[in-house]
């Protein structure tokens, strides 16, 4: 680790190097993400393109009684180094270590949690409206890639920003990149404002002025200059519809401009948008060279970037299996909300670049739009994993299932997401979606069966949904032509008498080894692969309730209102009273860790179920030995 590196264990250290020192400690820290993300995984490109950022800001503004909040927050590495946490830095997305993003809980610095996109404008206003009714004086700044701004959030916010308050910065850092390419008009709007080439000069000349006199004389005339110069380029240049005075762009690793503009810009008694532009991967040729790769990933190889190759995943199955249905049914049609890489459909779209749709961080609008096209006889996919599918409860009542229109919801990463922790784990999306007149919701015990719930789902006249983990597959053999299922119909793995053991999607493993131990304790136990969440296939559910003393399910969700929540309902519909042991997540949100590790610390394991069932077990035994 570099030695001014070492020397830093809070803000005020930051504040005590001059611009020559900040810029050798701007590299030193390139070095030590490089090398620690090495490790552990994590957002290098993100990072790497913020570092000039933070430290500005850093010099600048004091936490924690100043506020930064950080849109998804996947970029505050920085931030958590220089505010005390850089011996623990090693830890980061490790279990029991720092978390990969902000966490109030995790220090005084973090002032807001985040993960999902497009909430640090309106947070970063609450803060602010709160400061200015408790007559505080503390500063907030906002910091959003130029991504946030394709969601919705964002643009509430910024209608609402100028009329709640005169003190609020807003940083919007460009680096034309979302995870994928940045898409949409936003986008192309930034883009032309970047590559002006007169309003580029204008801004050469601007930064060559600050460094030169520095302080707020020479940004007063840079300012005059600059409303000029964008008065004859902008008529309405969009912030400043909005009320944001609009400053930039300017070059986001240029450390002495940005120290000076915010300084400039702190005293400001109107909201300001301050327009930075940076490279996302900065300082890593790698990265630079395959800045979705480096977006976030696993461990890879310090010096070329090199990563393992990994197993097939569910995801690249899903959009194997995509291309294939669309192949034969043109009414099919993908839509991603700024997800492609992650979902897999970036391989969906060379196959059908007419009916691939990256709508932008926009999962609200994904559904609608996926609704939209669905009336008119378009069978619309829409990839978007469990977790960011939250955003959009509203749209999947109101426009797809009231409607009862054949949108399909393909919801990667359900169940627990791991390294990135609580923001991503999607443990939620069966208590959200079933009950919702209409839906249909499966879950696949493989990849064989993820493709024939594909072809079933677009069999259906109305919404369905299917929950998939992250990850690789279960390795099974696939048929060459997915079938259609028979809807509402669960899988006899192995019959048995004595307990009904259902494990729901790859849960089915853990279902499959309980069987086993249970017989070899003398037992006959079935094992069920129930397919449908909704509907229930209540016929085996009542026939099993005749037969045995316990049912047992197995779900990688929370407990409350998912898998076991439906079986128990429907038993008791029935009239049923055969005990449910019910293996899934408590009623707690989930730190992150290592899957296996969560699992046994939360029981959600063959030995957790067992302590359960068997002594359930042995009282029928008693029962039995009594009467006979
Ligand atoms: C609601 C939601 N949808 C999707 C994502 C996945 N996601 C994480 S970061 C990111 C791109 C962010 O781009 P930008 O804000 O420009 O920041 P950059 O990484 O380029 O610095 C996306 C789509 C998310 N975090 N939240």
């Amino acid at each position: 680790m570099g030695t001014l590196l070492e020397s830093i264990h809070s803000p005020a250290d930051v504040k005590k190097l001059n611009y020559a020192q900040l810029t050798e400690l701007a590299e030193e820290i390139r070095v030590f993400l490089i090398q620690t993300l090495s490790k552990t995984g994590g957002h290098l490109g993100p990072n790497l393109g913020v570092v000039e950022l933070t430290l500005a800001l850093h010099m600048v503004f004091d936490t924690p009684a100043d506020k930064l909040v950080f849109d998804v927050s996947h970029q505050a590495y920085i931030h958590k180094i220089l505010t005390g946490r850089r011996e623990r830095f090693e830890t980061i997305r490790q279990p029991g270590g720092l978390n990969g993003f902000m966490l109030r809980t995790e220090c005084e610095h973090d002032c807001y949690g985040a993960g999902h996109a497009g909430t640090a404008l309106s947070a970063a206003l609450g803060m602010a409206v709160a400061r200015d009714l408790s007559g505080g004086k503390e500063n907030v700044i906002a910091i959003a890639g130029d991504a946030a701004f394709t969601n919705g959030i964002s643009f509430e916010a910024l209608n609402n920003i100028a009329d709640q308050t005169k003190r609020l910065i807003v940083v919007l850092n460009d680096n034309e990149w979302s995870i994928d390419r940045n898409v949409g008009a936003i986008a192309r709007y930034f883009h032309r404002i970047v590559t002006n080439e007169r309003y580029r000069n204008f801004h050469e000349s601007a930064a060559r002025l600050v460094q030169k006199f520095g302080g707020k004389t020479a940004m007063t005339v840079v300012r005059r200059a600059e409303e000029a110069a964008k008065s004859m380029l902008w008529p309405s240049i969009l912030f400043e519809e909005f009320g944001l005075q609009y400053f930039g762009p300017i070059d986001g690793h240029n450390l002495p401009l940005l120290v000076e503009t915010f300084q400039f810009l702190k005293k400001e008694d109107r909201p300001v948008l301050l327009h930075i532009l940076t490279e996302k991967g900065r300082g890593f040729q790698p990265a630079l060279d395959g800045q979705k790769k480096f977006h976030g990933l696993g461990p890879y190889d310090p010096e070329t970037g090199k990563t393992t190759a990994g197993l097939t995943t569910y995801s690249e199955v899903f959009a194997n299996t995509l291309v294939q249905l669309a192949n034969t049914d043109p009414r099919v049609v993908a839509i991603t909300a700024a997800m492609p890489n992650g979902t897999g459909l970036d391989l969906f779209r060379p196959h059908h670049p007419k009916r691939y749709f990256d709508v932008g961080i926009a999962e609200e609008h994904a559904v609608i739009f996926a609704a939209g096209m669905a009336t008119r006889g378009f069978r619309p996919v829409c990839a978007i994993y469990s977790t960011f599918l939250q955003r959009a409860f509203d749209p999947i009542v109101h426009d797809v299932a009231l409607q009862k229109l054949p949108v399909v919801f393909c919801m990667d990463r359900a169940g627990l997401s791991g390294d990135d922790g609580p923001t991503h784990h999607g443990l939620f999306d069966i208590a959200y979606l079933r009950g919702i007149p209409e839906m249909v919701l499966m879950a696949p015990k493989d990849e064989d069966e993820l493709a024939d719930m594909m072809k079933t789902s677009l069999s259906l006249p109305g919404p369905s949904a299917i929950r998939y983990p992250r990850g690789a597959v279960a390795g099974v053999a696939r048929k060459d032509v997915p079938e259609v299922l028979p809807v509402g119909k669960a899988e006899i793995l192995v019959d048995g008498s004595d307990v009904a053991i259902l494990g729901l999607g790859p849960m089915i493993t853990l279902a499959s080894e309980l069987g086993v131990r249970l017989e070899r304790e003398g037992f006959s136990a079935a094992v069920i692969n129930p397919r449908f969440v909704k509907p229930l296939d209540r016929e085996t559910l009542e026939l099993y309730s005749r037969r045995v003393a316990v049912f047992v399910t197995f779900e990688d969700h929370v407990k409350m209102g998912g898998f076991g929540s439906a079986v128990i309902e429907a038993l008791d519909d029935m009239g049923v009273s055969v005990p449910v042991v019910r293996i899934g997540w408590p009623d707690h949100f989930i730190e992150h860790g290592k899957v296996d590790a969560l699992r046994a610390k939360y029981g959600l394991t063959v030995e957790a179920a067992l302590a359960e069932v068997l002594p359930l077990l042995a009282r029928r035994q008693r029962r039995t030995l009594v009467a006979s």
